[in-house]
């Protein structure tokens, strides 16, 4: 018998899986949405933006577990599960899982089938998870900085300085304004260690590469630091998980699946990591020298780093072959072009045909990409801004063009703020396909750019080399098998001196816009 390897991924939008058989270079893939699969929880994209707050952002972990239900079933429709030896997992980061008792995943392992979300209910000590798209808590963030003793440790320690969006901001917002919530929880898990804990039928470790997205860990010791635990709330050590290395083996697959799922008994499950770290494994790029950029609900830029090298404007998180990553966050990523690419009245097709003949340009013309707040740089926002032009003299194409021009600008004004050139560039995520995207990182970062074939959820199928990995696999064959780059786009001609002057413009443009740094 062949054996399979699974690798689920939880992203904010979606829930994704790819089964492998390395043997016969066979990959397998399903996906369940949560907007159009689960239109029941309300969520827009999968999220909930507080009426009230708009920088107030949820998810439902009830809603993932019912959204898993589904997926297995989709994948057991067409594909006899009980031929996979190992499974692994992503989830997107930092949002965290608030549970009653660390007693809850042998409960739910016992639920009915298709019951996995009515058997979490009642553990949940907090309905809502806050996601990543949170950006709430500013004053925590600054009560956490001093209380730890300033910024500069804050950086050096755990690999960031305090975000909004990282666990400890929204563990210590909990704290201070659900003090009951705090005090009723025995265990926040992470998206990914909850999910895997969910595989496992126990309380499973949070792993070395989501673990850094939570301004808790000291990243050259690899354990929880004391110092940030403190000021982030009282009595947090005995709440958390342990950590593992991503590398780890956490247990075998819960009597859940086992019973209902047509899993057979011993399949191994290997802890699961943030859905970037994860993506950095599915896209063969685990080992430094060249950038993946994910171009996805949020576009990041990450890669991986031999040294643990934090940078104020970045993050350090595990990779889970060893050493570490760097990573950018940009929240203006997919909704944001689908936001402007409707308010300008282009149709996709005509969005991603604007750099089609055209030879890009030595101008001075501008639109700074942010339609809604930014947090690289950071910076409050609620429209795209024109800089050297008006909106009503511009054509749409340009508009678009100028758009996309702006989103690569800043992205790479970003990297080298954190010391990163790339030579070789792979996009991935849902717009990873965009012709207009792909030529205009090509050109912005004077460097090729290019995808991976086999499946495009790099998360899902990272996690589904790593499962492999955990049961002995190469995975330096499993990357020649599964994550063959391929060439997309070169950068044209006299595109390095274009754009070294336009990100001198575009810096000075966002400067005198937002009054940034950057
Ligand atoms: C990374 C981040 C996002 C989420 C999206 O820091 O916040 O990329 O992981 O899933």
């Amino acid at each position: 018998m062949k054996d399979a390897f699974l690798g689920i991924d939880f992203s904010t939008q979606s829930v994704s899986a790819a089964i492998i058989e390395p043997e016969s270079a066979n990959a397998h893939c399903a996906s369940v949405n949560f907007e159009r699969d689960l239109p029941q929880y309300g969520t827009a994209a999968g999220a909930v933006t507080s009426a009230a707050n708009k920088l107030e952002v949820w998810s439902y972990p009830a809603m993932w577990l019912e959204a898993l239900d589904m997926l297995i079933a989709r994948l057991g429709s067409d594909f006899d599960l009980s031929k996979v030896r190992a499974v692994s997992g992503a989830g997107q980061q930092h949002a965290s899982v608030w549970l009653n008792s660390v007693n809850a995943f042998k409960e739910i392992s016992a639920a009915p089938r298709g019951a996995l979300a009515q058997a979490s209910l009642s553990f949940l000590s907090r309905e809502r998870a806050p996601i990543w798209m949170d950006a709430s808590t500013a004053a925590e963030c600054a009560q956490i900085t001093a209380a730890a003793g300033g910024e500069a440790y804050v950086l050096d320690t755990t690999g960031s300085i305090a975000a909004e969006r990282f666990t400890a901001a929204q563990i210590r917002k909990i704290f201070m304004r659900e003090p009951h919530v705090y005090e009723n929880t025995r265990r926040i898990h992470l998206n990914s260690s909850f999910m895997c804990s969910v595989f496992c039928g126990e309380d499973a470790p949070v792993d070395l590469g989501d673990g850094a997205g939570m301004n808790l860990l000291d990243l050259r010791s690899k354990i929880w630091d004391a110092r940030m635990l403190e000021a982030t709330a009282p009595n947090l050590a005995y709440k958390l998980p342990r950590i593992a290395a991503s590398s780890a083996a956490v247990g075998e697959i819960s009597n859940y699946f086992q019973t209902h799922c047509g899993f057979a008994r011993g399949t191994k499950v290997c802890a699961f990591t943030g859905d970037n770290p994860s993506s950095l494994v599915g896209l063969g790029a685990s080992r430094a020298g060249c950038a993946a950029i994910s171009l996805g609900t949020s576009d990041t830029f990450f890669c991986a780093n031999d040294n643990f090298a934090p940078a104020a404007g970045a993050h350090v998180f595990g990779n889970p072959t060893g050493g570490f990553m760097n990573l950018i966050c940009f929240r203006n990523g997919s909704l944001a072009r689908e936001a402007f690419k409707n308010s300008i009245g282009l149709d996709w097709a005509a969005f991603d045909g604007c750099f089609a003949n055209y030879t890009p340009l030595c101008d001075d013309k501008y639109i700074l990409p942010f339609c809604f707040d930014e947090i690289s740089p950071k910076l409050s926002s609620c429209a795209p801004v024109f800089a050297g032009l008006t909106r009503t003299q511009t054509q749409p194409i340009e508009a678009a063009r100028l758009f996309i021009e702006g989103q690569m600008l800043n992205m790479r004004l970003c990297a080298a703020g954190m010391g990163a050139h790339p030579l070789k560039i792979i996009l991935t995520g849902g717009a990873s396909k965009s012709e207009a995207l792909a030529q205009c990182a090509a050109d912005v970062f004077n460097a090729p750019v290019y995808t991976i074939g086999l499946t495009h959820n790099s998360a899902a199928l990272g996690a589904a080399m790593r499962a492999a990995a955990s049961q002995g696999a190469d995975l330096k064959a499993l990357e020649e098998t599964f994550c063959a780059h391929k060439h997309f786009k070169s950068p044209r001609q006299n595109c390095a001196e274009i754009y070294a002057h336009k990100l001198c413009g575009f810096k000075a443009a966002l400067k005198s816009a937002f009054r940034t740094g950057a």
